[in-house]
């Protein structure tokens, strides 16, 4: 048993995940908002901290627990980890990847419909009434034939990629680098690759490196026609470009699951029926949350005994 090891459980985290890690570890429960510099003397004891994507762990939390060897993260993003910083303390850092895929492949995929299609705009004309009052339905454009562009060929961009395949005209991508064996067409500068997609999908990781990536420049070559969908990190779009090319009509549309401050949404986006806004929920099913709960689980585990982590990011 090891129900002796303090632990932080940094959140608040969801309740199956809680009590499966009070029933393996002395938890101590920390707001993801309190002062890392307030933390009372048995809370610095910890030796590992759970937390998840939108909160990650900061130098400054780090640092005010000494003992820390081990961060298990309840998401796969780790862009909100100070990862050079536990790198350099030593300290162990896992993440949930593979176990989310379907279902943020499934919902970028969604988005994608849904926006092209106007599903949420025409749901809101249905309730209203104005259809039985005889308003005609905008007629929109289609999703089958369009050429698609996948931004970030990792695991998630792999499966909405499989996903579209039998509906793209083509799917062209861009990366770092070519995708070894991949049989989609790489388009190795990012405006070339806006110019020639209809969609672009955003399933990149988040992060310095993609900081703003999805700029004014790339929404342009993307167009008036073309639309885009998020459901990595809002910061790898640089957000007041995006409301200012969809305010000013540069680009058709968008699918939006992730946002820069999230939960706050930009109020901009609020009154466009062309733009379908998502609470961030890409990962949100009862199997997946679960299996994400399990795999955090499995690496604190592991861990705790002395074995090597299941799904390391350090
Ligand atoms: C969130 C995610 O972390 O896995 C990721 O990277 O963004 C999500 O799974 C989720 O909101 C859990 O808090």
């Amino acid at each position: 048993s090891q129900t002796h090891i303090p632990i932080v459980a940094y959140g608040p985290l969801s309740p199956y995940l809680e009590e499966q890690l009070k029933a393996r570890f002395r938890v101590h429960e920390v707001a993801a908002d309190a002062d890392p510099t307030a933390l009372d003397g048995a809370v610095r004891e910890a030796r590992a901290l759970v937390s998840f994507g939108s909160v990650g762990a900061s130098a400054a939390i780090m640092d005010a627990l000494p003992r820390l060897e081990m961060i298990g993260l309840f998401s796969v993003g780790y862009d909100k980890v100070d990862v050079a910083h536990a790198r350099k303390k030593g300290i162990k850092v896992s993440n949930t990847p593979d176990v989310l895929t379907d279902d943020v492949a499934d919902l970028a995929v969604g988005l994608l419909y849904a926006a092209v299609r106007n599903i949420a705009a025409n749901d809101r004309m249905a309730r209203s009434g104005k259809w039985a009052l005889g308003q005609q339905v905008a007629l929109s454009g289609s999703v089958t034939g369009r050429r698609i562009g996948i931004l970030g060929l990792g695991r998630i961009g792999r499966a909405i990629a499989r996903r579209l395949e039998p509906v793209a005209s083509e799917i062209i991508y861009h990366n770092r680098r070519p995708v070894a064996g991949s049989p989609y067409r790489y388009v190795q500068d990012r405006i070339a690759f806006a110019r020639e997609s209809e969609v672009i999908i955003v399933a990149t990781s988040g992060g310095p490196e993609a900081h703003g990536l999805v700029d004014a420049a790339m929404l342009d070559a993307l167009g008036p026609q073309g639309m885009l969908i998020n459901i990595s990190r809002g910061s790898v779009v640089d957000e007041d470009a995006l409301v200012a090319a969809l305010t000013e009509g540069r680009i058709g549309g968008a699918g939006l699951d992730v946002f820069v401050n999230e939960p706050q949404v930009p109020e901009a986006l609020f009154t466009m029926d062309n733009v379908v806004l998502q609470p961030h929920q890409g990962s949100a099913t009862i199997n997946t949350r679960k299996a994400m709960a399990d795999l955090v689980l499995a690496n604190l585990d592991a861990w705790a005994a002395g074995k090597a982590l299941v799904t390391p990011v350090i």
